[in-house]
């Protein structure tokens, strides 16, 4: 038996989509604005999971111009069908619904190919014989209030890239006057379609429905027990929320599971943002049953595997600077490696851009999703700020939701400089340290805090870190933390050199 804990991934990777080829399982998540866009995973077991690499790497693959974080990349899809991986998304900032190949699932992937007949958000593909369809929500024609949508169907050509033949609504929700029916994803299983979809919003009264047709086209009835999983009847205290937007998946040996996106907020703030978790599934007379005899997302699962792995603990995180750049990195609209750095004996030379954490461009940052709330982040900066300059460690949710932890001279004196922004609130430490060319910066997160130390002193009073959230700042995303570098909007051809990152998740 394999014990798998959930969530089976941690930190910032919402809108799960998975697909099994042979032994091998694939699944990929959203990215809004961060680059490089849609990570792809590989596990043989459903509990460890491999980065193998990223779906949109390439700048001209990838357009996130003036995306504020939470937009951008939205809700992938991931299939296989006769020796292609496919990949559908959103988006949402430049050019809409796209799909991508690849022979090989670590890459590279072919240039999007954009619909642009294909309206809405949170496609999704289904292959019958010869033919491929498109599967997405969109908002009604005439809605009759807001979040009125419906899941639509198109017969997309692979061969001219682009829909074909006229589009036909599936489906509108399982119950009255449902809200964002969405992430929709078909399937035939037996000799059933069944359409699996999100209803009530990815917050607090999201959940998974289902309905099924004998033939393609519908009509499709609702499944009677739906939802037929959601976390919202549990209440507000409990510690896994907002439950909704699964993938169904079947092993080699007949057993089926669905991933799905959740969080786990403390005090109403989920931090790491939409996890995603597995649950188990059977059939009772053509239905799927979740978590059978429980009825909602399990804390751990227990499944028979071959492959007998021990129970992995969150890792510690090192990052060394090498070429290429550790593909746990990610960056603000464009790919870290794309930063016009350098590297050199393990040192990172990240260029003071003029550019910061609030432009809607592209930042000197280069971070590693948050993945527990207590942690111990820390780096060593090897170079002194001059004017306007500031390098450090940044703590990032959105562009007015952050804390950096900051060398920066300020009259002609060195000093570390604490700032938290929320929203039209902001908070700003700062001490003299000592001239001399190495800084150490920590930051110590525990319950929602989060205490600054440099060279050795913790001088800071613990921040509240709380409300850097989508619960209270808006948004799709997660936190994420990462050495970071600018010269306020003024010019400036000189680097921060930094040593390892380490992050170490309790
Ligand atoms: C996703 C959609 C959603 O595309 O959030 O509210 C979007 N629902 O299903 C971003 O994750």
């Amino acid at each position: 038996m394999v014990k798998i804990t959930n969530p089976i991934q941690k930190g910032f990777y919402p809108d799960p989509s998975i697909c099994r080829v042979g032994k091998d399982y694939y699944m990929v998540h959203s990215t809004f604005a961060y680059a490089p866009g849609i990570p792809v995973f590989r596990s043989s077991d459903l509990k460890n999971w491999t980065l193998i690499g990223h779906v949109l790497e390439r700048k001209e693959q990838l357009r996130l111009t003036g995306a504020n974080v939470s937009k951008g990349i939205y809700a992938p899809t991931i299939r296989y069908q006769k020796g292609l991986f496919y990949v559908i998304a959103t988006n949402v900032s430049g050019g809409g619904n796209f799909y991508v190949t690849a022979a090989d699932p670590n890459g590279p992937w072919s240039d999007p190919v954009f619909l642009t007949d294909a309206p809405g958000i949170d496609p999704s593909l289904y292959f019958e014989e010869d033919a491929c369809y498109y599967v997405g929500q969109r908002t009604k024609e005439h809605p009759a209030y807001y979040g009125d949508c419906e899941i639509w169907i198109q017969e997309l050509d692979l061969r001219k890239k682009k829909l074909v033949n006229t589009p036909l609504v599936l489906f509108d929700g399982s119950m009255k006057e449902t809200i964002w029916a969405e992430g929709p994803h078909l399937y035939r299983i037996g000799k059933m379609y069944y359409l699996l979809l999100a209803e009530g919003g990815t917050e607090f009264n999201h959940s998974v429905t289902i309905a099924r047709s004998q033939s393609l086209y519908g009509p499709y009835e609702a499944c009677p027990n739906n939802p037929i999983l959601t976390h919202r009847h549990l209440g507000r205290n409990y510690p896994v929320q907002c439950i909704g937007h699964g993938d169904l998946i079947e092993t080699p040996d007949g057993h089926w599971f669905m991933v799905m996106l959740g969080t786990r907020p403390l005090n109403g703030c989920a931090e790491l943002g939409r996890e995603t978790f597995l649950a188990s599934v059977i059939w009772e007379d053509g239905w799927p049953v979740v978590s059978p005899g429980m009825g909602k997302v399990p804390d751990f699962l227990e499944i028979s595997a071959s492959d007998n792995e021990q129970e992995v603990l969150v890792p510690a995180t090192e990052i060394e600077w090498k070429e290429p750049i550790d593909m746990r990195c990610i960056g603000l609209r464009d790919h870290p490696a794309q930063l016009p750095l350098k590297i050199i004996d393990s040192r990172l030379y990240l260029p003071y851009l003029p550019e910061t954490m609030e432009d809607l461009s592209v930042p000197a940052f280069i971070g590693i999703r948050l993945l527990s709330r207590d942690f111990d982040i820390r780096v060593t900066m090897e170079s002194e700020p001059k004017g306007s300059e500031e390098a450090g460690l940044l703590y990032f949710y959105n562009e007015i939701h952050y804390v950096k932890v900051v060398i920066s001279e300020r009259e002609g004196q060195l000093h570390a400089v604490t700032a938290i922004r929320k929203g039209n609130k902001w908070e700003e430490q700062s001490r003299a340290v000592a001239a001399g060319k190495i800084h150490e910066i920590k930051l110590l997160g525990h319950e929602q805090t989060l205490s600054v130390e440099i060279d050795g002193k913790i001088t800071e009073q613990p921040l509240d870190i709380k409300d850097l959230c989508s619960q209270t700042a808006g948004g799709f995303t997660g936190c994420t933390v990462g050495v970071y570098a600018s010269s306020v909007h003024k010019a400036s051809d000189q680097f921060a050199v930094f040593g390892p990152l380490h992050a170490q998740f309790f």
